[in-house]
């Protein structure tokens, strides 16, 4: 377990987005909405309930002063380090997505090897491998060569993980996430995006017009699986880990063509049309499953929903947001 003293807090980056928004609301559930610091470029969205007054940072990750100031006034204990560029959006401002993704993650890592901060999650991605990996059942341990600026920067943060635990003994963890899917917070540039994109049309009625080709499959995980595997991983014993640049994490592996069938099988009006644009490069050159057995081995990962499962919950929820 990390041996974060009771009184000291986590800070989450990036706690608006896809995966902040739902990790935050678990982790005040658990620990008391207090005691769980969430920071963002920008506020956010009006809480409800216990979550209402809970303490929130407007900052960028990029300033190291303000960061620092953060960590003392907070008293921060544990970083999920989340705030990123991702994929597509990485693409189009390769510049930005550099300067956020490295030096955010950088500003981090000295910020808590000098301070009381006991762990450190960040999380890479599928993104880390190209063309030249194998794409079926892609090993933990293989040709890394990543064709886009944010594979280019999960990469390079993945060696930067792995060297501060090495030199500085700094307890840094990380999750190579696939695809995710939610239904609670819009997903923010990502290449994986078509799939809540499909089942969003769906729910509301509509068809889809899909930007990857149909046979383009891919890892994908729900975020309830995502969620339970990142504290799962967090609560692990330090000496458990046997991996400390990132964990391969898989779930489910699906093309567009396969979860148009599932959705239809639910929505019989439901169809969906292909016109691949750039992100289809980008899709083609990751793998199309991971093999997990070091996630599965040292730490007991084991994702619940399967395609069916989870095409089934997302139409509901979607469904109960369009009403
Ligand atoms: P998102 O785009 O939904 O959210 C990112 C958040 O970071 C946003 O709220 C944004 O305002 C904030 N942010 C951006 N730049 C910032 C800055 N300079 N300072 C402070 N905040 C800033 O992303 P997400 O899907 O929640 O992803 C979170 C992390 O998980 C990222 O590191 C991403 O690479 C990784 N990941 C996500 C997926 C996925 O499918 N969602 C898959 C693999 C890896
Ligand atoms: C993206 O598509 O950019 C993300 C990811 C797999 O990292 N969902």
């Amino acid at each position: 377990m990390p041996h974060t003293s009771e009184h000291m807090r986590i800070l989450v980056t990036g706690a608006n987005g896809q995966i902040g928004s739902e990790l935050v609301e678990a982790l005040r559930q658990r620990h008391g909405p207090e005691q769980v610091v969430g920071l963002d470029l920008n506020p956010p969205p009006t809480a409800n309930g216990p979550s209402a007054a809970a303490p929130f940072e407007v900052m960028d990750v990029r300033d190291r002063e303000a960061l620092a100031g953060v960590l003392d006034r907070h008293e921060i204990g544990t970083i999920y380090h989340l705030a990123s560029l991702l994929s597509a959006t990485g693409e189009q401002h390769p510049d930005r997505a550099w300067d956020v993704n490295m030096s955010g993650l950088k500003n981090v890592l000295d910020l808590a090897r000098r301070r009381p901060v006991d762990t450190v999650f960040w999380p890479s991605s599928i993104a880390v491998f190209g063309p030249t990996t194998p794409r079926d059942d892609t090993p933990q341990n293989t040709v890394l060569d990543p064709t886009t600026m944010y594979g280019v920067t999960k990469r390079s943060g993945e060696l930067l993980c792995r060297y501060y635990h090495r030199r500085y003994d700094l307890d840094v963890r990380s999750l190579r996430y696939p695809g995710l899917l939610s239904y609670k917070t819009a997903p923010g540039g990502g290449t994986t995006d078509y799939a809540i994109d499909m089942l969003t049309q769906a729910a509301a009625g509509e068809d889809y017009t899909c930007f990857l080709e149909p046979d383009t499959r891919l890892p994908m995980m729900y975020m309830p699986d995502a969620i339970q595997g990142t504290l799962a991983l967090m609560d692990a014993d330090a000496d458990a880990l046997s991996v400390r640049d990132s964990y391969n994490a898989g779930a489910l592996s699906f093309a567009p063509a396969e979860l148009a069938a599932a959705i239809r099988a639910r929505v019989p009006t439901f169809d969906c049309h292909y016109e691949p644009d750039e992100r289809q490069r980008i899709a083609e050159n990751w793998p199309s499953s991971v093999d997990d057995t070091a996630a599965r081995t040292d730490w007991d990962w084991a994702p619940e929903y399967d395609l069916d499962a989870l095409t089934e919950d997302m139409l509901h929820h979607l469904r109960e947001n369009v009403r």
